[in-house]
């Protein structure tokens, strides 16, 4: 088909906007929001000008937007270096140990923060009982005992987490604009489409563009150095939840691959793409388990009422999967759960109502109601959905168990996964020089900063880790600045014609919706939604979604990018009838860069590194001796080859 083009002949011109900044941070997540503030707190002396670009409201956007119930990361007593020796357990051997110490290092500090800007975090009293955060008790930083549910994870009353952490940023971004008399630096509902390299440097970062997803406007964004948070990639693979259901998945349905896309299209190297976080959760709800299994202590069983990470089970994983099968992590446990889905003795419950009963046994009739509306507000806190779901089929926890299953697979690196960017990391923890080669979660593009799920290798983080990581990239990108004081941005496409690149699908739109009856079928161009359902249809077919029981291979894999090349075609034709389509058009452009990696990473890795994650059916083991590293890839946008290579692992932090 004849390639279209934009000269505003069918769609109206938006207006442009040039702005020009010392420090972009992209996103508006947990990682932008730490960014913002740390910046501020060293930029600001220096009058280095500093701005924030979110797709969304800051206040709700991201993974907590709904709010959590429990910060996963908080070290307290623990020591940084068992730190990294859990996470390596998890993450099946292979990670970045300089990168996990660093943010062990950091992470409290942020979550002291937090308490400060008012977040209410659970204490233990005295005599050991469980104070919620509506109860007076010492500070974090003033030695007061948080309630722990696991060994890193700590209980808080969040449904407002977001919007405290967003306010101490807007507030940061605010005295920057004080500091530096730049009227506006916070930009909301701005998607960024693309980063721009500088043409006068290679490798260089210079800016970025972007569109208001409410008014006619296209923002050009030019920049002496990037941080971008811009999140994982969610609705890559077709979801278990169908028709208007699909607005529900556990991850946000908003982050949409863009903070991998980005990097990619301008060549930063990435590493670990081959992993995706396959969570166990409460069916349909998407209803997070943590809680219940670490603060509740509920066990998961198979219909019969067996522990499915047991007996033979556990034996055969063990043929496949030791010396990783013995530490029990995510991927393991998911593994084991599987194995008993596809021998039909699902479905898999959680006994909630075991473990209430035992937790009561205890308490009296006050703490019990208390009890209850903890385990109801667990939900309520961070994922509404389910609390809708147990609502509507008359579950009530404390008297039946309830459904948990695996649900399809997400891409992020701050949960427990670990696919991103390969960042340098700190110079002071005596890791090789391939780990540390320049400013600290600088990406392999001068100037270009990585944080939350997008710095790879480096999982765990979570919220408070993201955090803390964006507070770690804007110190470092705050040096890149003073060290390149002189630098000028050069970005030789005119405005005009950058415009025109981001409003195409309107212009392909509005030249051909007279050619059929329904605009939503039509031969000339595709809708957003049907090009992401043939999108979720491929990766899910042939990249190993539910619908193969996470299962792939390397003849599956080539087909399946066979498809998705002629996909990525088809997605230049893409119409958008309004400004919310035109989002999607491009969220899906995005998802689609983020999926091909995904899938290339694990045609090169030729064994099965994360069972219970993804398989590859024909290397069905883990293989040590030849895939005991990681494996890094890179597109190159002069030529645009990609490809795939292996890094050493080197193991920083004895066992
Ligand atoms: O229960 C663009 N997470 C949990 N962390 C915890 O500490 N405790 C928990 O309890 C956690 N659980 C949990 C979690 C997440 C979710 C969704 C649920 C439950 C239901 C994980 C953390 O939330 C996660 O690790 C961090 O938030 C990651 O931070 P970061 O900064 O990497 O991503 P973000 O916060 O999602 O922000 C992304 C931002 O980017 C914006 N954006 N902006 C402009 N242009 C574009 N093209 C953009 N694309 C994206 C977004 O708007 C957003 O602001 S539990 O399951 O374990
Ligand atoms: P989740 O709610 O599944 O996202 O988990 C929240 C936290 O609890 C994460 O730190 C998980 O790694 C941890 N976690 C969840 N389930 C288990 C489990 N069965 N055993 C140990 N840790 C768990």
């Amino acid at each position: 088909m004849e390639k279209e083009s934009c000269t505003f002949s069918y769609c109206k011109k938006p207006e442009i906007v040039v702005h020009e900044t010392d420090i972009l941070i992209l996103g508006g997540g947990m990682s932008a929001c730490g960014a913002a503030f740390e910046a501020a707190r060293w930029g600001n002396p220096q009058k280095m000008r500093i701005t924030m670009v979110d797709k969304a409201a800051t206040d709700r956007s991201g993974a907590v937007a709904m709010g959590l119930s429990a910060i996963n990361t908080y070290m307290g007593e623990n020591d940084p270096a068992d730190y990294v020796k859990m996470v390596r357990g998890d993450l099946m051997g292979i990670t970045r140990e300089d990168l996990v110490y660093d943010l062990g290092r950091h992470v409290d500090d942020s979550v002291e923060l937090f308490e400060e800007w008012g977040l209410p975090i659970w204490k233990k009293a005295a005599d050991g009982h469980t104070m919620d955060g509506a109860q007076e008790a010492p500070k974090l930083s003033e030695g007061g005992k948080p309630v722990r549910s696991g060994k890193w994870q700590i209980m808080i009353n969040g449904e407002s987490y977001k919007v405290i952490v967003a306010e101490a940023a807007k507030v940061a971004l605010k005295t920057n604009r004080d500091a530096t008399g730049v009227a506006e630096n916070h930009f909301e509902r701005v998607f960024v489409v693309k980063l721009l390299l500088d043409e006068k440097v290679p490798n260089r970062i210079a800016g970025a563009v972007g569109f208001s997803v409410r008014e006619n406007k296209i923002y050009i964004f030019k920049a002496n150095t990037i941080l971008s948070g811009t999140g994982g990639a969610v609705n890559v693979f077709r979801p278990r939840s169908t028709q208007e259901g699909q607005g529900r998945a556990w991850y946000p349905v908003w982050n949409s691959g863009s903070g991998y896309a980005l990097g990619i299209q301008v060549g930063a190297e990435l590493t670990m793409m081959e992993n995706r976080f396959v969570p166990a959760r409460f069916k349909d709800g998407y209803g997070p388990v943590g809680a219940w299994f670490l603060f509740f202590k509920a066990k998961a069983t198979n219909a019969y009422g067996e522990d499915y990470c047991v007996g033979e089970n556990f034996e055969y994983t063990k043929k496949l999967y030791s010396p990783y099968a013995e530490k029990m992590g995510t991927a393991i446990r998911n593994h084991m759960m599987m194995m008993d889905m596809k021998a039909g003795k699902g479905p898999i419950l959680m006994n909630t109502h075991h473990a209430m009963a035992e937790l009561a046994k205890t308490m009296d009739a006050k703490q019990i109601k208390h009890l209850e509306a903890e385990a109801w507000e667990d939900f309520l806190d961070m994922a509404i959905g389910q609390a809708g779901v147990w609502a509507g089929n008359d579950v009530e926890p404390d008297k039946s168990p309830s459904e948990i299953m695996p649900t399809e697979p997400y891409l992020l690196g701050s949960h427990a996964g670990c696919a991103g960017f390969w960042c340098s990391g700190p110079d002071d923890i005596g890791a090789p020089a391939e780990y540390n080669w320049g400013y600290n979660r600088m990406s392999t593009v001068n100037g270009l900063f990585m944080m939350g799920d997008i710095c790879g290798a480096s999982g765990h983080k979570f919220s408070s880790g993201s955090h803390a990581e964006g507070r770690i990239a804007a110190k470092s990108g705050v040096a890149f600045v003073l060290d390149n004081k002189g630098f000028k941005p050069t970005v030789t496409k005119s405005p005009d014609d950058l415009a025109a690149e981001i409003y195409l699908p309107f212009e392909v739109y509005e030249k051909y919706k007279t050619y059929s009856t329904a605009p939503e079928v039509n031969p000339y161009y595709i809708k957003p939604k049907m090009l992401q359902a043939r999108m979720q249809k491929i990766a899910d077919e042939y990249f190993g979604g539910v619908g193969t029981w996470y299962m792939t291979s390397a003849t599956m894999l080539e087909s399946g990018l066979k498809q998705l090349a002629i996909l990525k075609e088809d997605a230049a034709l893409s119409g958008a009838k309004d400004l919310h389509e035109l989002m999607r058009a491009w969220e899906n452009y995005h998802r689609i860069w983020s999926i091909e990696a995904h899938a290339r990473h694990i045609q090169f890795r030729e064994e099965s590194r994360y069972p219970g994650y993804y398989y590859r059916g024909d290397f069905l083991a883990i293989n040590d001796k030849d895939w005991k590293c990681f494996v890094n890839s890179k597109f190159d946008p002069a030529t645009g080859d990609w490809k795939c290579f292996k890094k050493e692992y080197k193991q920083l932090i004895p066992d």
